[in-house]
């Protein structure tokens, strides 16, 4: 019988080292990352030029992106499986942005839900960069050919603007991009603050105890959902306006991999204390051995980046041919 090796899909995904990467991080992009670094042909990114949208402090933005290097590795990506780099490192990303922000409208950047969010926030820092981040992100995606990009809920958007920019260049110019898709799973995907469930977990929420760091110690992450925001009923089961109980029991349920009705099930009859402690118990475990990894990583400077290096040089190569193959197409003399 002849063997025929199937090509694996192409695999993209980055994180920005903007503050603590947090649990909401984990469940809706992270842990996927490491689940598909087997069955694809996987690159992953520390992407410092989206994070300086928002004003970064230079030593704690140079030391966010060692930290979230450290991450990937004590997450469980392999150097050896897939290219693992730091986005800035790779010139390519910036120079693409710029030729797709050519083909990007400023209507559909203005519909951007993370602009119209990000701005509020930033009211004094509403700059332009903030505006054209989706070109951006379609140049991290569309340059490595990327058949799915996993990511958590909220970045549906982006992804969906990255498809419409390659398809108008496509539609110009020829098959230069490979159209990607989504890959959003349905359990975890969108985390949510422990103190205002409605809004999602973010790693730049000033109140500390709205979200998990993956690095908290286990008595932080106790307190935490401790303290978590649930409602006056006492039933452990999902419902509509129920926001803090369902989140917990979303993110019980994608660490334990049980469903809904099994969670409420388990704690019928128990109050909101036994289930908050059962839910912060279970992430304690599930970041255990990430926290215990990285200070291994994080220790060996030399090793981390003689892996993003060599990440950046493989990274490059690929990312170098779909650029120069735009810019022919375009019309730029090469
Ligand atoms: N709460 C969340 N639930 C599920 N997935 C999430 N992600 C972020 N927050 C949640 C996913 O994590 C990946 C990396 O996100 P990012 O760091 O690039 O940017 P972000 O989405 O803007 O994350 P934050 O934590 O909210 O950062 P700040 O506060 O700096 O803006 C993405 O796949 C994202 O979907």
């Amino acid at each position: 019988m002849s063997e025929i090796e199937l090509e694996k899909k192409r695999v993209f995904s980055a994180i920005q080292p903007s503050g603590m990467l947090t649990l909401g991080n984990y469940l809706g992009a992270l842990k996927n990352w490491k689940d598909m670094q087997n069955d694809y042909d996987c690159l992953f990114s520390v992407a410092d030029l989206h994070a300086i949208t928002v004003r970064q402090e230079p030593a704690k933005l140079r030391q966010q992106v060692y930290t979230t290097a450290a991450l990937l590795l004590a997450i469980g990506l392999q150097p050896q499986e897939s290219i693992i780099f730091i986005q800035s490192h790779v010139s390519a990303h910036s120079q693409l942005a710029w030729l797709l922000s050519c083909y990007t409208q400023f209507g559909e950047l203005s519909r951007m839900t993370q602009f119209k969010d990000k701005s509020q926030k930033h009211a004094d820092n509403v700059n332009a960069g903030l505006f054209s981040y989706p070109s951006l992100m379609a140049a991290d995606i569309l340059l490595y050919h990327s058949d799915l990009v996993p990511v958590g809920a909220d970045q549906k958007q982006h992804i969906e603007i990255t498809r419409d920019i390659a398809t108008r260049f496509n539609n110009i110019y020829g098959d230069v991009f490979t159209i990607p898709e989504p890959y959003i799973r349905k359990i975890g995907a969108r985390v949510m603050s422990l103190q205002e469930p409605t809004k999602k977990m973010s790693k730049s929420d000033e109140n500390v105890n709205a979200w998990v760091a993956i690095l908290d110690s286990p008595e932080d992450i106790m307190r935490k959902f401790k303290r978590a925001m649930t409602d006056s009923d006492s039933n452990v089961c999902v419902g509509e306006g129920r926001d803090g109980v369902n989140n917990l029991i979303g993110i019980y349920s994608a660490i334990t991999h049980r469903t809904a009705d099994q969670v409420a099930a388990e704690f019928e009859g128990k109050g909101y204390g036994d289930f908050k402690k059962a839910v912060g118990e279970a992430v304690v475990e599930e970041l255990r051995p990430v926290r215990e990894k990285y200070e291994y990583y994080i220790k060996d400077k030399k090793e981390l980046e003689a892996i993003y290096k060599i990440g950046a040089e493989k990274a490059e190569k690929i990312a170098n041919r779909t650029l120069g193959k735009a810019m022919k197409k375009i019309g730029f003399v090469i």
